[in-house]
């Protein structure tokens, strides 16, 4: 058993599994299903953490998670912006396909300066999915939502998709501040601290004490915990006596700002707390743990997602290409790592398939993700998967442009919807993507081509349209 709390939880934990495989009773008792806790953290880059090869921000809880459990290196966010990932999450579809393509409420404003103008996409997670909350929820399981929500606003909040408690989910794409009371009268809190607890809190210890604490309450049956920090997104924002550790540290070469690497070492610091309290009570054993990313990190001072190129908001590695852990009790082998190419939507049907949750089955019909279990038993095993896809009708502010795009084996072929200008990327030997192979791989372009335009018309994407009013200028 590996302890990662006190010597206490350890001696509980101990205890508790020695209950039920050593009592007399054990034969006796109904298997219990895994829990799930899903750590989804906000904008954080691949190289982001000291398993993935920061060389300033220290995570010694999340390295751990890793020496436990599966490491994945190709693991990709369905989108570079939060909500269509988020939305990938919830269906296990496409953004093409749930045409949530960008993030609530985009930057619609800006539009007129640009020669497409993006099409009409739906700007909340839609009620006729079947969200991975209510899969779970209608096999049993308390179903608890905490932190950032992103997929809408009332009638489209956490507790409209599923989730029989909501902790500080809300339309709100991020905090106005990490320090209490994170200037968000918009953002929705429930609780279950008492009331002299619930003030004074960094935002990342809030959700952390409040995971504690459902924890603790919901043990003894099924839970989903869907804990989505509000961090490493900006506000750049670091608790200051975190702030105050990582100023007198040496500057990476890659990694340099220690309010950020306060707010990544904050972000470690709760998922140690929540294993802490998983040991403390007696599941830690029977819970399955995925950690991963909505979309890459940010450069301009924040982060560095080097090598790779670009960064959240673009369409190349850096935008999309997270990391990932899962730990899966008695199978995942530890420290396993794995490169097989993964995507957001895998999670909903692994998931079903670990807790054996059937899901519903019209829903589960049109599912675009594909069960990881092959692969987290044997991590050098292959899922068989033809491409992975990506469509983003749309410009932002991270100098994003509209485009699509197709990763098949060692390749990666970019289509610019503006143009239809190509780049084509061996990511074997040019990880940065800077080798644009087009003319040198014709016939290798045409294959990735056909596929994403074979995709495109299966997904029914929506495409941009031209903008009449843009008028190109000197
Ligand atoms: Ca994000």
């Amino acid at each position: 058993m590996n302890c990662i709390g006190s010597g206490v939880s350890c001696l509980v934990a101990a205890l508790a599994i020695g209950s039920v495989a050593g009592g007399t009773s054990s034969a006796a008792m109904p298997e219990q299903p895994l829990n799930v806790v899903f750590f989804l953290v906000d904008d954080l880059g691949w190289t982001d953490l000291g398993c993935y090869g920061s060389d300033f921000y220290r995570t010694p809880h999340i390295d751990q998670l890793a020496a436990e459990g599966t490491r994945f290196t190709q693991n990709y966010a369905a989108c570079n912006a939060c909500s269509p990932t988020r939305g990938a999450l919830m269906t296990g579809m496409y953004p093409a396909r749930t045409r949530l393509t960008d993030w609530i409420p985009g930057w619609s404003k800006q539009y007129g300066g640009f020669p497409l103008l993006p099409p009409k996409w739906t700007q909340h997670l839609e009620q006729h999915h079947t969200s991975l909350a209510e899969a779970l929820r209608d096999t049993g399981y308390t179903t608890v939502h905490l932190g950032k929500w992103h997929l809408g606003g009332v009638g489209n909040l956490p507790e409209d998709h599923g989730f029989d408690i909501n902790v500080g989910g809300s339309i709100r794409g991020l905090p106005k501040s990490y320090h209490f009371p994170y200037g968000g009268e918009a953002m929705k809190w429930g609780s279950h601290l008492p009331e002299s607890q619930r003030e004074g809190r960094y935002l990342t210890d809030r959700l952390a004490d409040e995971a504690v604490a459902v924890i603790d309450r919901t043990k003894d049956q099924p839970f989903f915990l869907y804990f989505s920090f509000y961090a490493v997104h900006a506000p750049i924002q670091g608790r200051p006596d975190l702030v105050e550790q990582t100023k007198r540290r040496p500057r990476g070469e890659r990694h340099k700002n220690p309010e950020y690497a306060a707010m990544v070492e904050a972000v470690d610091e709760a998922v140690g707390r929540v294993r802490a309290q998983l040991e403390l009570s007696g599941v830690a054993d029977r819970t399955l743990i995925v950690f991963t990313s909505d979309n890459g990190g940010v450069h301009r001072g924040t982060s560095n997602n080097a090598p790779l190129r670009g960064e959240k908001g673009q369409h190349w590695e850096g935008g999309t290409r997270v990391p990932a852990i899962v730990l899966w009790p008695g199978v995942t082998l530890p420290g396993a790592v794995c490169h097989e190419q993964v995507i957001t939507m895998d999670y909903y049907p692994t998931i079903l398939d670990i807790v054996g949750a059937p899901g519903n089955a019209e829903h589960n019909a049109n599912i675009d993700g594909v069960s990881l279990v092959p692969i987290l038993k044997d991590p050098a095993t292959s899922l068989g998967r033809e491409a992975l896809y990506w469509h983003y009708p749309h410009y932002n502010p991270f100098v994003g442009v509209p485009y699509g795009a197709v990763r098949a084996d060692n390749y990666k072929l970019i289509e610019y919807y503006e143009d239809g200008r190509l780049e084509l990327y061996d990511l074997t030997d040019d990880l940065g993507e800077e080798r644009n192979l087009v003319e040198l791989r014709p016939e290798v372009t045409a294959r990735l081509k056909q596929l994403l335009h074979d995709h495109r018309d299966h997904m029914e994407a929506q495409m941009p349209t031209p903008n009449s009013d843009f008028k190109v200028t000197q």
